[in-house]
């Protein structure tokens, strides 16, 4: 992967009690990738949980739409300094897909079509703190902003926040994922500014 694309021109200081340190509120929605956007057809998409011993679920788009769905409204904060408050989502809960999942993982490794992945503690993909997401705004999720589908994370630097996910690989121990390995921190709290290995 390669090419970071130029993602956004215009933002402005806040004094809003919502924004993190060192962040700015954006105007409009940057978009933020590292390559191409890949084309991900309905009819061939599935999310799959994999467990530590190798145990599989799996849902067709289809079944995917017939599970559960939530509407949360959030505030999201990527480690390129831009947030925007109050964005509007629906899709799943990652607890419904985790539901009744006896696991010894303590991490998960969100995995995305095109390669892209990033590695979260399990207990921050749990208890209504994520979600597989594929509307924005009212509308299907746009491409590139991940659709079909794309992880939401919100309480982390949206670099956690996976698009075009394909599955969520259970782990007993912490992985780095892409950014993570390229020097961004392991687990990227926005209002503590962990950006980088060493913060
Ligand atoms: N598959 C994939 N997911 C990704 C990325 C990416 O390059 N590939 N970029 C991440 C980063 S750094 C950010 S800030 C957000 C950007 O999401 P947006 O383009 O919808 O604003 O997606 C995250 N998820
Ligand atoms: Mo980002």
């Amino acid at each position: 992967m390669s090419g970071l694309s130029p993602g956004f021109k215009r933002f402005h200081r806040s004094d809003d009690p919502r924004l993190p340190p060192g962040q700015f509120e954006a105007d409009g929605f940057p978009v933020l990738s590292a390559g191409p956007t890949p084309a991900v057809p309905l009819d061939t998409w599935t999310f799959t949980v994999t467990d530590t011993n190798g145990g599989q679920r799996r849902w067709t788009w289809a079944e995917f739409q017939a599970l559960p769905q939530e509407k949360p409204t959030v505030d999201i904060h990527c480690v390129t300094r831009w947030s925007k408050f109050g964005t509007t989502w629906r899709g799943v809960s990652v607890d419904t897909l985790l539901a009744g999942l006896d696991t010894s993982a303590t991490h998960a490794m969100v995995e995305s079509y095109g390669g892209y992945t990033a590695n979260v503690p399990l207990a921050d993909i749990s208890n209504g703190r994520a979600w597989i997401v594929h509307e924005y705004d009212g509308q299907p999720l746009p491409p590139e902003h991940g659709g079909p589908a794309r992880m939401l994370i919100p309480h982390l630097y949206f670099w956690k926040s996976a698009k075009w996910v394909r599955g969520i690989r259970l782990m007993e121990r912490d992985e780095q994922g892409f950014w993570e390995s390229l020097g961004y921190h392991d687990y990227g709290d926005p209002w503590r500014e962990q950006r980088y290995w060493g913060d």
